[in-house]
């Protein structure tokens, strides 16, 4: 049966704690220095021992941005893939270790060169800022180390279709694929960049690098990569939440399509992440426009299966009028609050990011401390959010421990103080960005300014919602180390939920992989292919490295 729940071998389970404990350990490290950042902005209080504001940032952004949410997505996918298909071999085993290693010793390089303050380039790393030549290995091992663990899915998903011939694939695993062939994908123009243009670069190979080349192939990558992020909390969403709640999948087809529909439509999109950039011809700013648009309408049709889900299940205990279902839902169960207040951050998150993807706008906010708000409602809240739920069950279901009832209500706790100290920080990030207060920069006083005094309060409020996530960050780290190493011995359920029409099986094209690969790069090429030949003819004379720092 696709949907009932296997066991893992010990073996498994030590492969996937082993991303848990680089993920926490990660956002114990990159939490501290965020709430270093909002204290250094509030313009009350200096680093010490000469720290630099960037260099804490860089910290700050490779290290939750890419560090966490990598070893995570990692962990918990292949958890899931395991859970419902049956577990990995001993060569699949073997291959994802690889990539675990790989992606840990990418990551130490890369940690060391910015400690050693070597790097401070922040998580985007544009060029012409230069980092040294280890920084950019690392991050290229962090690359190809997901390769590995994505083909040990892939490998997985394909042995469950040889083996179970017609029947049903489990949605999670599904799921997975669609996310690192995604990843795989879009992560190709990121590792061009940094393997053929900054290596040699900051090697001293050559001397100049084409910015805007450099800038395109990052952001070819940089949009799926939000995806990245959240396509493993869609997955929770779909298959998990409604177990939950004590209900089912609302259409095991549907949420598949939403899936393919990511696929498609989130890499050919980088431009919206340039429209402030020169060189990029603006009618091909204006299609990939479009696709953005395109790109929201999946996770529309998810708002709308979690309403689904969540009212069916609600009618069922009784539940009347629009919005009955929400006196129904298990509120005292961390496991289903912490992911349903990240869905409520995400109402916002999304109506925002469909601000800066329309032109005009993003003139507005572009460059200010408004996507900042932007990304942490949508990563640091939607996601995060979910994340931690899932760490509830997933962590002690892996160890043999159980979720206790003080780690539940800590677990209450956490999403209130991470929900109060988002709502104060990125409500005050908005508004600060659309009083022209700058992101990516340090405190900064332009005394006598009538427009920039009003920044200061912002500023502040940023930092008391800084200092509130500090807190729900310890406590977080608090039940992560219970469930992994303390926690009474037991059996926690791994929730899985089945669907609600056993009987509709998905269509067969959705296995069609050859099909869905190709369409994906159909789309890619429209996209991409002119602008690009239009930014390698007519590029400017390259630009030479800079170390502000
Ligand atoms: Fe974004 C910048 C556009 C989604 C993350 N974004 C960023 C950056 C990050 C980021 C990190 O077009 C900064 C990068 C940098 O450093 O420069 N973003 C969008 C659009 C979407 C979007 C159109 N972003 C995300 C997600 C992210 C993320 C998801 C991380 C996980 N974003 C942009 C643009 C920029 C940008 C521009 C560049 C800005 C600039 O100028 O630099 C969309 O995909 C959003 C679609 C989402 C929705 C919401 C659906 C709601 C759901 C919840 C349902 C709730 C329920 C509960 C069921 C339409 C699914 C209901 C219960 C009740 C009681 C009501
Ligand atoms: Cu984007």
């Amino acid at each position: 049966m696709a949907t009932s729940v296997k066991s893992l071998s010990n073996k498994e389970s030590k492969l996937i704690m082993a991303h848990m404990y680089v993920a926490f350990t990660a956002l114990f490290v990159g939490a501290t220095c965020g709430l270093l950042q909002t204290l250094e902005r509030s313009g009350k209080f200096t680093l010490p021992a000469g720290i630099g504001y960037y260099q804490i940032l860089t910290v700050h952004g490779v290290v939750l941005g890419l560090v966490l949410t990598t070893f995570f997505i990692l962990g918990f996918m292949l958890a899931a893939q395991s859970k419902t298909t049956g577990g990995l071999n001993k060569t699949e085993r073997t291959v994802a270790w690889i990539g675990f290693w790989l992606m840990l010793v990418g990551t130490l390089a890369a940690a060391t060169m910015i400690l050693l303050n070597e790097a401070t380039v922040l998580f985007t790393f544009y060029a012409p800022l230069q980092a040294h030549v280890v920084f950019y290995l690392g991050l290229a091992l962090v690359i190809v180390g997901t390769w590995f663990e994505g083909f040990v899915m892939f490998k997985r998903h394909a042995r469950f279709r040889k083996e179970n011939p017609g029947e049903r694939t489990p949605l999670l695993s599904y799921m997975a694929v669609i996310t690192m062939l995604m990843w795989q994908i879009a992560s190709i123009g990121v590792a061009v960049t940094v393997l053929f243009q900054m290596v040699p670069w900051a090697l001293g190979w050559v001397e100049t690098i084409d910015v805007l080349l450099s800038r395109t192939l990052f952001w070819y990558f940089g949009h799926p990569l939000v995806y990245f992020w959240l396509l493993p909390a869609y997955m929770m969403w779909y298959a998990i939440m409604p177990k939950i709640i004590g209900g089912k999948i609302f259409s095991d087809s549907l949420a598949r399509f939403t899936f393919i529909l990511l696929l498609l439509f989130s890499i050919p999109v980088g431009f919206h992440h340039q429209l402030t950039e020169p060189g990029i011809d603006p009618f091909w700013k204006f299609i990939q426009v479009i696709l953005t648009m395109v790109v929201v309408i999946p996770s529309m049709m998810t708002a709308f299966s979690m309403f689904a889900t969540f009212e069916a299940r609600g009618r069922e205990l009784g539940a009347k009028g629009l919005f009955g279902w929400l006196k129904k839902m298990p509120w005292k169960d961390a496991r289903f609050l912490a992911p349903f207040i990240g869905m409520l951050f995400f109402i916002p998150g999304g109506a925002g990011g469909i601000i800066n993807a329309s032109n005009q706008m993003n003139q507005v906010v572009h460059n200010t401390i408004w996507v900042t708000g932007h990304f942490h409602l949508t990563v640091a809240s939607a996601v995060m959010l979910t994340f931690f739920g899932i760490t509830y069950w997933l962590v002690p279901s892996i160890t043999g421990r159980t979720f206790t009832k003080t780690m539940n209500k800590l677990g209450i706790l956490q999403t209130i103080l991470w929900t109060v100290g988002m709502l104060i920080m990125s409500t005050a990030m908005h508004w600060q960005g659309l009083l022209g207060g700058p992101r990516r920069s340090a405190y900064s006083e332009y005394v006598g300014n009538a427009d920039t005094a009003a920044w200061g309060s912002y500023q502040i409020a940023q930092a008391v919602g800084g200092s509130i996530l500090f807190l729900g960050m310890i406590v977080m780290i608090i039940i992560f180390v219970n469930l992994a190493f303390f926690a009474p011995k037991g059996k926690e359920e791994f929730p899985i939920a089945v669907v609600s029409n056993k009987a509709a099986l998905p269509p067969k094209v959705f296995e069609n992989w050859k099909l869905w690969i190709g369409v994906t790069l159909a789309l890619i090429l429209f996209a991409y292919t002119i602008p690009l030949i239009d930014i390698i003819q007519s590029a400017p004379p390259g630009a030479k490295g800079f170390k502000f720092w």
